[in-house]
């Protein structure tokens, strides 16, 4: 018994210990470096245009929460092909935030019109609005998410 309790502190240890070597690696306030840019760029996206912005088809990584659009790209470890939360990059990550889910199939598909969010339960708003203060304090926004149809082409290459 005890040694069953053992195992299983031993195990969360590693596991939050992995976690805060891929967190602190990738925190943009810790390591200083690649700011990039320090101007804000301000983009309009569509869903079908944020979808670019996944890791895999550029090397930048941006997510949408609540319609702004965050830089995410040194979370890469969290967001990149691979990471654990791969799901999220180059979408609209409002409802899998606000449902403590990375289960892909939370978020709209990329032809449906934006998620409006309405039915949301209280406790799920307030889940989504701590991850978006989480968001604000450590990454970038870059834009803001549209309806498709409705940004046109210059606003789009702009970024
Ligand atoms: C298996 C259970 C889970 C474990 C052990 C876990 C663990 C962690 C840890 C340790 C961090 C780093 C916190 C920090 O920055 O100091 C983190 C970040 C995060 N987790 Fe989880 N998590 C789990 C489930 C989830 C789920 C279900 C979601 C779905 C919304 C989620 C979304 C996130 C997000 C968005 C971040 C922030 C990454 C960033 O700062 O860019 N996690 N997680
Ligand atoms: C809430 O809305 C979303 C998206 O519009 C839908 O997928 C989901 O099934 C709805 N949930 C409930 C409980 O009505
Ligand atoms: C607002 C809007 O026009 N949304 C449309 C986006 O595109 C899909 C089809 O590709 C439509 O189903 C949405 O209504």
């Amino acid at each position: 018994m005890i040694t069953t309790i053992l195992v299983v502190l031993v195990i969360l240890y590693f596991v939050r210990k992995i976690y805060t070597e891929i967190a602190s690696s990738s925190n943009p306030l810790a390591a200083g470096e690649h700011l990039r840019d320090a101007t804000i760029v301000q983009g309009k996206f569509t869903p079908k245009t944020l979808a670019k912005y996944n890791g895999r088809d550029s090397d930048r990584i941006f997510i949408s929460v609540k319609n702004r659009v965050y830089d995410v790209t040194q979370g890469a470890a969290f967001y990149g092909p691979g990471g654990p939360y791969e799901n999220f990059a180059g979408r609209d990550a409002s409802r899998g935030l606000a449902l403590n889910s990375f289960d892909p199939a939370v978020l709209t598909p990329l032809d449906q019109p934006i998620d409006d969010l309405k039915n949301l339960s209280k406790i799920e708003l307030e889940s989504l609005e701590s991850w978006d203060e989480h968001f604000e304090n450590r990454y970038k926004i870059v834009g803001t998410l549209h309806e498709n149809g409705t940004v046109k082409e210059e606003d789009e290459k702009s970024l």
